[in-house]
C-alpha cells in the first residue's frame, strides 16, 4: 500500500498513462487498449467462505457472489473451506500469493488466525471479517468486521419464551429445556449458548442437556434422537439454527410427539435462529417452531460498502452490527423488553411466505 492506493491500483494508473502516451491521445471507446485497462481495473477480492453447512450459509454465499461480479467491477476469487480452518488458511495464503486487493474472511471458528492475518498485514492487504468473528491478540490484524450480535439474538429468543411462559402460567421449574448447539467455537455458537445459559439461569429453567448439532440437520437429528432416548421430561428444544430445528422436528414427530407451544399439554416447543430457510419459516407459521431469532445473511452489499469506503481512503467502523427481528406465529407476546429497550415481535402469516426474500 502506498498511502491509500494499493499496488494494483497504481499499476492500473501506470498502464492507462502509458497507453495514452503511446497513442498520443486517449483510446477510443471499446478499443483493445481500453478492454485491457478495464480488466486491469477490476478490484480483486479473495473470499474464504467457511462452508455450505446451512441455508443461511448458502444465502450468504449467494449475496457475496451477486455483488462482487465483473459487471460491478470486481474479480471474485471464491474458496469454500468445507468447514476446515486449515483450508481457510491455505486459501488466505493463496490470496496473498495472487496479490488480491482485499481479503474477505468468514471464519469457521474464532481462534487460530493470528499468524495468517499477520502474513496478510505484512503483504499490505486489508482483511474484512464477515459473519463470525476472529479472536486475535491484536485487533489491528483485521480492518473491520460486519455481522450479527449472536448473544443478543439468543437473549431475545429466550426473553420471548419467558414472556410466553409467564403469560401461559408455566412455572420456570416446569421448563425442561435442551440446547442443540452450533459448530463449537464459532461466534454464532458461543453467543447463542452464552445468551441461553444466562437467561436459563436468570429465569430458573431446568437445563437438561447441551448437545452438539453442528448447525446441520443430520447432526441435530442424531442428538435429538439421543435426547428423547435418555430423558423423558424434555418440553423445550432450543436449536441454534433452523436446519437443526428441521431435524429436531422430524425426530420429535417420528417419536409420536407433537411440536408446538402448548407444553403444559404435552407439546414440545422448538425455537431457533436464522429465518432464511423457507421450510423453517413455514414450520413457524404452521406452529411447529414457536419463535425464530432472525439472523440476516445478506452481507454482500455491506461488505461492498466497506470496500468502497476503504478505496476512497475512509475508515469504516471497526465493528458493524446488523439489526434483526424476532419472528413468531402468535400475538400472545407483541413485544419484549431487554436491557431497557423494547423489541417488537413480528407475527408471520402464510401470506408473508410468498414474498420471503430468500
Ligand atoms: O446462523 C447458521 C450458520 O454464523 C450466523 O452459521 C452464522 C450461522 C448461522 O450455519 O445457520
Amino acid at each position: 500500500m502506498i498511502g491509500n492506493i494499493n499496488i494494483k491500483t497504481l499499476k492500473t494508473i501506470l498502464v492507462v498513462s502509458l497507453c495514452c502516451l503511446l497513442a498520443g491521445c486517449y483510446p477510443a471507446k471499446g478499443t483493445e487498449a481500453e478492454r485491457v485497462v478495464e480488466e486491469e481495473d477490476l478490484i480483486t477480492i479473495g473470499f474464504s467462505q467457511l462452508g455450505a453447512e446451512s441455508d443461511w450459509r448458502n444465502a450468504n454465499t449467494e449475496s457475496m457472489k451477486s455483488v462482487f461480479t465483473r459487471e460491478n467491477g470486481y474479480d471474485l476469487i471464491f474458496e469454500d473451506a468445507q468447514q476446515k480452518q486449515t483450508n481457510q488458511i491455505t486459501a488466505i495464503r493463496s490470496f496473498i500469493q495472487q496479490d488480491v486487493d482485499y481479503i474477505v474472511l468468514a471464519p469457521v471458528t474464532e481462534t487460530g488466525w493470528d499468524t495468517v492475518l499477520m502474513e496478510a498485514r505484512e503483504a499490505g492487504i486489508p482483511v474484512i471479517i464477515v459473519d463470525r468473528q476472529v479472536n486475535v491478540a491484536d485487533d489491528d490484524l483485521f480492518t473491520c468486521w460486519v455481522g450479527s450480535d449472536f448473544e443478543l439474538e439468543a437473549r431475545k429468543v429466550c426473553m420471548w419464551m419467558s414472556y410466553y411462559f409467564r403469560k401461559k402460567g408455566v412455572a420456570p421449574e416446569d421448563v425442561h429445556i435442551v440446547d442443540i448447539q452450533g459448530t463449537i467455537g464459532s461466534t454464532a455458537q458461543i453467543g447463542r449458548t452464552k445468551g441461553f445459559d444466562h437467561m436459563a439461569k436468570l429465569y430458573g429453567w431446568d437445563v437438561v442437556a447441551h448437545e452438539e448439532g453442528d448447525f446441520t440437520k443430520s447432526k441435530a437429528k442424531e442428538s435429538m434422537f439421543n435426547i428423547l432416548r435418555n430423558y423423558d421430561n424434555v418440553n423445550v428444544v432450543y436449536c441454534e439454527n433452523d436446519n437443526e430445528a428441521l431435524g429436531v422436528i422430524e425426530v420429535i414427530e417420528a417419536s409420536g410427539r407433537k411440536c408446538g407451544s402448548d407444553i403444559t399439554n404435552g407439546e414440545i416447543m422448538v425455537v431457533s435462529f436464522d429465518g432464511v430457510n423457507k421450510k423453517a419459516v413455514s414450520s413457524l407459521v404452521a406452529g411447529q417452531i414457536s419463535c425464530i431469532g432472525e439472523c440476516n445473511p445478506l452481507h454482500g452489499p455491506r461488505v461492498e460498502s466497506i470496500i468502497r469506503k476503504l478505496a476512497a481512503g475512509n475508515e469504516p467502523y471497526k465493528y458493524q452490527y446488523v439489526n434483526e427481528k424476532l419472528y413468531t406465529n402468535t400475538a400472545a407476546v407483541p413485544s419484549i423488553m431487554l436491557g431497557g429497550k423494547e423489541y417488537n415481535v413480528t407475527m408471520l402469516r402464510e401470506s408473508d411466505l410468498h414474498q420471503w426474500p430468500y
